[in-house]
């Protein structure tokens, strides 16, 4: 643990220092290139090689999402568990030092998602949002566990509206009208939710992978904590399960500088604009989609999710 925190700490004032550094423009709206199909950030696009070719451990355990489905929380709770609920030692460092993004590629000297898992000692939590068929075959040959988080399509569309919107890496939104059909048409950095989510749920035949609804976390959070800690084989008491429903609550992630990416400066992820910790609730889609957008949307939902065995809830 003390060279993982020293790593980490370490990690964690370079990361921020060389992105705060970066001349004007560097993360500016990065352009998508597709990769087998799937749009991703052009530095991911062009590394691809090195994803493809990356070593996974043996007990590296993934947590694979589309974007904005609960990632971060997710990530939380299984550092918190790994730590057998010592909610102090997550302090150790922000969250993608702590469980480095695999795919993320950004301009030199900004160190890579695999240039942080090469130097992270065992057991390794790694992020990912990539699709089930992009996954590095190393995991699949290792046998790594994996958490995969989903959540209802109109919300995850909303979050990632107003991450878009913040995230000046990402390409501009535009407007939420012309997002929702970005969103519809996969236009969007890696790709459609409608497969994403499909494919990982069909994964769950082939191996071993938990699969969660951001939903059933908020409806019973402690539920599912100890869903994701008997996945893991960790046997923790109640206390310490009430500690981590605690620790990674909304409001709690929400203030904590180590969770809440607030360590990310501005010319990256612009908090002014929306926050990361944004609202954290099932339905705000209602607050956004007009009746026409909806009629739309559902009617493409059902030709993508119809006759599928996976089902959401866009209310609790
Ligand atoms: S990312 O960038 O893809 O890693 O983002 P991700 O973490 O997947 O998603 C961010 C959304 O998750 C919400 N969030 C939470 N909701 C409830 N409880 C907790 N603890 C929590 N932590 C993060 C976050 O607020 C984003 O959702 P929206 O709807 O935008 O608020």
């Amino acid at each position: 643990m003390a060279s993982y925190f020293s790593y980490a700490q370490a990690g964690s004032m370079d990361f921020s220092k060389i992105l705060h550094q970066a001349p004007e423009g560097t993360f500016h709206r990065i352009p998508l290139v597709p990769v087998h199909g799937i749009p991703l950030m052009k530095l991911i696009a062009t590394s691809w090689d090195k994803v493809e070719k990356f070593q996974a451990r043996k007990d590296d355990l993934l947590i694979a999402t589309y974007p904005k489905a609960g990632t971060t929380w997710m990530q939380e709770i299984v550092d918190c568990i790994m730590n057998h609920g010592e909610v102090e030692k997550t302090r150790r460092a922000p969250t993608h030092v702590r469980s480095p993004f695999l795919e993320m590629f950004l301009p030199p000297p900004v160190p890579s998602g695999i240039d942080m898992l090469e130097v992270a000692p065992s057991p390794r939590l790694v992020k990912t949002h990539l699709p089930y068929e992009l996954v590095p075959q190393s995991f699949w040959q290792q046998k790594c566990k994996v958490i995969y988080v989903a959540r209802n399509a109109k919300d995850n569309a909303v979050s990632y509206y107003h991450f878009d919107r913040m995230n000046k890496m990402q390409p501009d939104p535009g407007t939420w009208d012309e997002y929702v059909v970005k969103f519809l048409k996969s236009d969007v950095g890696w790709g459609s939710w409608f497969s994403h989510v499909l494919g990982w749920w069909d994964a769950r035949d082939k191996h071993d992978v938990l699969y969660v609804f951001y939903e059933d976390m908020k409806e019973d959070p402690k539920r599912e904590i100890r869903k994701v800690m008997r996945f893991l084989g960790k046997d923790l008491s109640e206390d310490v399960v009430e500690k981590i429903y605690q620790h990674t609550s909304f409001t709690a992630m929400k203030e904590n500088p180590m969770a809440n990416y607030s360590t990310i400066p501005s010319n990256v992820l612009d908090q002014s604009v929306s926050s990361f910790m944004r609202k954290g609730e099932v339905a705000d889609w209602m607050n956004h989609f007009t009746v026409s957008q909806n009629q739309i949307f559902d009617e493409e939902y059902e030709k993508r999710m119809g006759g599928s065995t996976l089902t959401f809830r866009c209310k609790i």
